[in-house]
C-alpha cells in the first residue's frame, strides 16, 4: 500500500484489492479513489489476472465518500468529483473482462454500497449491511446505484431501498437477491478466494464475453440479445479454449484454459 488506502495483492491468477482505511470505515478519499480506478484499469489489461476480490479492512466494507474530506474548503463540486473520480471506478469495474467478487465484510454505505453493487458477485459476512446513506445527508443515489440496484433486486424493491434508506442486513440481502450467500466472517476471504480460483480456472475470453452479453442484454430487445449471443458464440467457438474444453470433455480431464 502506498499511503493511498488501497492494498493490492496479486497471488497467481487472483488479485485481491483491500480498501484499507479501517479507522474511517474505509471511506473513500481522493487518493484512494484515484488508486482504485488506476488499479482496476491496470488489472483489466493484465491477462495474467483472471479474477478479482474486492474487500474492506477492519469492520467495514466501505462507508462511501469520506465526509471529512468533503467538508474541506477545497473539495471539488459534487458533480465534478463524481465525473472525475467515482465514475472511472464504476466504469472500470463494469468494463473489465475478469469477474469481480465483492467480499462484503461489514457495512457498505453510500458509494461503498454502489461499489458492491457494481461487482459481478457478492459474498457477505453476517455483519454486512447495505445503507443507501445518500438520503440521510440530502443527496441522491449515485455511482450507478439507480442503474445497478434495480437490476439486482427489481425496480420496486430498489426504489424502496433508495427512498426509505432502511439498512439491508446480510440475510435479507440474500433473500432479495442482492448477495449470493452469507459466509461466516472468519471464512469470508477464503470462500471469496475459492470462488475466485474457480472462476480463474474458467475460459477467460468466454467469461469476459459472458459479462459483456449479460450487461448489454439489459438494454437491448430480445432480437438484439439473440444476435449478440450468436456473434459472441461465433467468437468463442473459434477459440483454442473451446477446442481445449471439448478435448478435456472427451478425455474426461480438467481443461487447461489459456485465454486464447
Ligand atoms: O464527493 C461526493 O461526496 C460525491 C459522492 C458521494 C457518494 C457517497 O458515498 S455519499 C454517502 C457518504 N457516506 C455516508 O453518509 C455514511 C456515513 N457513515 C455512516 O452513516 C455510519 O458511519 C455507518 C452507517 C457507515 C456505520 O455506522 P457505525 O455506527 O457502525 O460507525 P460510526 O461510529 O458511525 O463510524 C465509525 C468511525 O468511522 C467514526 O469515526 P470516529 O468517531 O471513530 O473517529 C466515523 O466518523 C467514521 N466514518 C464513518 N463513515 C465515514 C467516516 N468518516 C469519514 N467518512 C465517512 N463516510
Amino acid at each position: 500500500m502506498g499511503g493511498d488506502g488501497l492494498r493490492v495483492e496479486i497471488d497467481g491468477p487472483v488479485a485481491t484489492l483491500t480498501l484499507d482505511r479501517p479507522e474511517a470505515l474505509n471511506a473513500l478519499t481522493v487518493p484512494l479513489k484515484v488508486a482504485l480506478a488506476e488499479t482496476l484499469r491496470a488489472i483489466g489489461a493484465d491477462r495474467t489476472v483472471r479474477a478479482v476480490v474486492l474487500t474492506g479492512a477492519g469492520r467495514a466494507f466501505c462507508a462511501g465518500q469520506d465526509l471529512a474530506e468533503r467538508e474541506a474548503p477545497d473539495a471539488a463540486p459534487l458533480e465534478v468529483e463524481l465525473r472525475e473520480r467515482y465514475l472511472p471506478i464504476i466504469r472500470a469495474l463494469r468494463a473489465m473482462d475478469q469477474p469481480v467478487i465483492a467480499a462484503i465484510n461489514g457495512v457498505a454505505a453510500g458509494a461503498g454500497a454502489s461499489l458492491a453493487f457494481a461487482c459481478d458477485l457478492r459474498l457477505a459476512a453476517p455483519e454486512a449491511r447495505f445503507v443507501l446513506a445518500f438520503g440521510r445527508i440530502g443527496l441522491v443515489p449515485d455511482c450507478g446505484a439507480t442503474w445497478l440496484l434495480p437490476r439486482l433486486v427489481g425496480q420496486g424493491r430498489a426504489t424502496e431501498i433508495a427512498l426509505v434508506g432502511e439498512p439491508i442486513g446480510a440475510e435479507e440481502a440474500v433473500r432479495i437477491g442482492l448477495v449470493g450467500r452469507v459466509v461466516p466472517a472468519e471464512a469470508l476471504l477464503s470462500e471469496a478466494r475459492a470462488l475466485a480460483d474457480r472462476l480463474a480456472a474458467g475460459a477467460p475470453l468466454a467469461i469476459g464475453w459472458t459479462k459483456h452479453a449479460m450487461e448489454t442484454a439489459w438494454t437491448s430487445d430480445l432480437d438484439a440479445a439473440l444476435a449478440e449471443e450468436a456473434r459472441l458464440q461465433g467468437l468463442a467457438g473459434a477459440t483454442a479454449d473451446h477446442a481445449e474444453g471439448l478435448a478435456a470433455f472427451r478425455g474426461k480431464r480438467t481443461p487447461d484454459f489459456t485465454g486464447s
